[in-house]
C-alpha cells in the first residue's frame, strides 16, 4: 500500500468544509506547516472553491490568495500543488515554487493550461468532472459511470502527453462528488481498481464530502470517520495519493492498515 498524503490548504472564503478559516496568508501557511508536521508530503493550495454551485473567481484574485501562501510553504518539507484551472494562476504558482498543478477540469478549462504545465515541467493531476461546479450536481447521468470515468481519464492522459507533459508526471483522479450522485461515488470507490488500467497513480479526494453526510446525516465537520473509511478502502483498491483535510487522522489509519496488511 504505497501512499502519499496530500493536505488541503484552501485559501477561500467559501469552500464547503473549511471556507474562510485560512484566508489570511499567515494563517494558511501556519496551517500548511501543521499538515506537514502531521505527515503531508504534498500540500494542495487552492484559491477558488469548486463546491457545487460555487461562482468562478477572477485570475488576479485567485493569484492574490494563493501566491503568498505558496511562497511561504515552498521548500518547507512538502511538495506544493496548486489547485487551479487557470493557466495564468498555474504559471505564477509554478514560478513561485509549486511543482504540481491539480486541475479539476483535467486541462479542459483553459486552452493555455497544458502548455503552461508542459513548459515548466510540472506534474499534473487530471480529474474527472461532469459539467462544471455551477451545474454538476443537477441530475448527473451516466450509462456506466466507472467505464466512462476511466475512458475520459485515458483520453485526458493522452491529450496531456501530446501537449508535452511527461507521462511519468501525470496522476489521475475520478473526482468524487464532481457531477456524481451518492451511488456514482460509491460505485467509483468500490471499483476504483479498474482505474489501475490507466497505468498512472490514482489520487482520491473523499475528505468530508457530502456523500458521507448523505449516508449518515453528518455535517462536514463531523465526517472524519467516513473520510478514513473511504480513504483506506480506496488505498486497498490502488489509490496512492489521498487528498485530505485531516492529515494526522487519515495518516494514522493508513499506518495501522499498512501494518495489518503487511
Ligand atoms: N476535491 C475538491 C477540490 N479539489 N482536487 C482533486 N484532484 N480531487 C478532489 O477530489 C478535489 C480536488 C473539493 O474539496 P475541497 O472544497 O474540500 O477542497
Amino acid at each position: 500500500m504505497a501512499l502519499k498524503l496530500m493536505g488541503v490548504v484552501n485559501v477561500t472564503p467559501d469552500s464547503f468544509s473549511d471556507g474562510g478559516l485560512y484566508l489570511d496568508p499567515e494563517a494558511a501557511v501556519r496551517h500548511g506547516l501543521e499538515l506537514v508536521e502531521a505527515g503531508a508530503e504534498i500540500l494542495d493550495v487552492g484559491g477558488e472553491s469548486t463546491r457545487p454551485g460555487a461562482e468562478p473567481v477572477a485570475a488576479d484574485e485567485e493569484m492574490r490568495r494563493v501566491l503568498p501562501v505558496i511562497e511561504g510553504l515552498a521548500g518547507r518539507g512538502a511538495t506544493i500543488s496548486v489547485d487551479t484551472s487557470k493557466a495564468a494562476v498555474a504559471a505564477a504558482a509554478l514560478d513561485a515554487g509549486a511543482e504540481i498543478v491539480n486541475d479539476v477540469t483535467a486541462l479542459r478549462g483553459d486552452p493555455e493550461m497544458a502548455a503552461a504545465c508542459a513548459e515548466r515541467g510540472a506534474g499534473v493531476v487530471l480529474m474527472h468532472m461532469l459539467g462544471d461546479p455551477r451545474t454538476m450536481q443537477s441530475n448527473p447521468t451516466y450509462r456506466e459511470v466507472v467505464a466512462e470515468v476511466r475512458d475520459f481519464l485515458a483520453a485526458r492522459v493522452e491529450a496531456a502527453v501530446e501537449a508535452g507533459i511527461a507521462r511519468e508526471r501525470i496522476w489521475v483522479d475520478p473526482g468524487i462528488g464532481f457531477g456524481k450522485t451518492v451511488e456514482h461515488n460509491l460505485l467509483l470507490l468500490r471499483r476504483l481498481g479498474e482505474l489501475r488500467a490507466l497505468g498512472r497513480p490514482i489520487v482520491i479526494g473523499t475528505s468530508r464530502k457530502s456523500f458521507i453526510g448523505r449516508i449518515d446525516g453528518s455535517p462536514p465537520g463531523a465526517r472524519v470517520g467516513g473520510t478514513i473509511a473511504s480513504s483506506i478502502l480506496a488505498c486497498t483498491e490502488g489509490a496512492e495519493v489521498l487528498r485530505v483535510h485531516d492529515v494526522a487522522e487519515v495518516g494514522q489509519a493508513a499506518t495501522v492498515a499498512r501494518a495489518i496488511l503487511g
